[in-house]
């Protein structure tokens, strides 16, 4: 029986952790949550996650949630899957802005864009300061490539990435070049098609 679990929703943000297990390659079990059902609010998910939110994952004993701790987590834990910059490397803390980057400013300030706020908080209140830079900065980063961290693909591409592709998906970003390059060289991946083939087939079933 494998030792990972996923409790997933299909398609949703925990096609993020879907899509990190693909690329680690060791056998996992999905747990289908029914947000439509409210699943997500039962006392047992609650056990589970008390924020009421996908993904969780389940380690053998340990129990943890929050997209990017989870492909932070999966990425140190198997480290012979090379997606990870191990402690000790020098540029590992490179890999762990990028890792925090993605929830900390680049989803929330695609996401407030998208649904902008009735008063406008000001820049100093707001992590990621303003939706331009945001964006400009992450572009910067990817105009070498082919990805974050250079010829190497990590965790955080998987974080970042996802965001880059979902908010192309919806034109919640500039269509910019890196960006569609990006999207391009993810989409390439077998892990991500596995990823996604797989969620079309539990999101058709549920
Ligand atoms: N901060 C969380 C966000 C997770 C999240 O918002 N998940 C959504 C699915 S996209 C969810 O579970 N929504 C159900 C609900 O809030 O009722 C993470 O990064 O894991």
């Amino acid at each position: 029986m494998p030792n990972l679990t996923l409790y997933h929703a299909a398609p949703s943000r925990s096609s993020v952790t879907l899509w990190m297990l693909e690329e680690l390659g060791e056998p996992y079990d999905i747990e289908l949550i029914k947000l439509s059902e409210g699943e997500n609010l039962k006392p047992d998910y609650l056990a589970i996650n008390p924020m009421g939110k996908v993904p969780a994952l389940k380690h053998g004993a340990t129990i943890l949630t929050e997209v990017a701790a989870i492909c932070t987590y999966l990425a140190d834990a198997f480290p012979e899957k090379k997606l990870n910059l191990p402690i000790g490397t020098p540029r590992r803390g490179v890999y762990l802005k990028w890792l925090f980057f993605g929830p900390g400013c680049l989803e929330p300030a695609i996401i407030d864009r998208a649904a902008p706020r009735k008063e406008e908080a000001r820049r100093a209140m707001l992590g990621y300061g303003d939706f331009d830079t945001t964006i400009n900065v992450v572009a910067k980063a990817l105009e070498q490539g082919p990805w974050l961290m250079g010829e190497q693909f990590t965790a955080a591409d998987v974080v970042i990435g996802s965001n880059i592709r979902w908010s192309m998906m919806f034109k919640l970003i500039p269509e910019r070049k890196e960006f569609l390059d990006y999207a391009a060289r993810i989409a390439a991946r077998p892990a991500a098609q596995r990823a996604e083939a797989k969620d079309k087939e539990l999101g058709a079933a549920a």
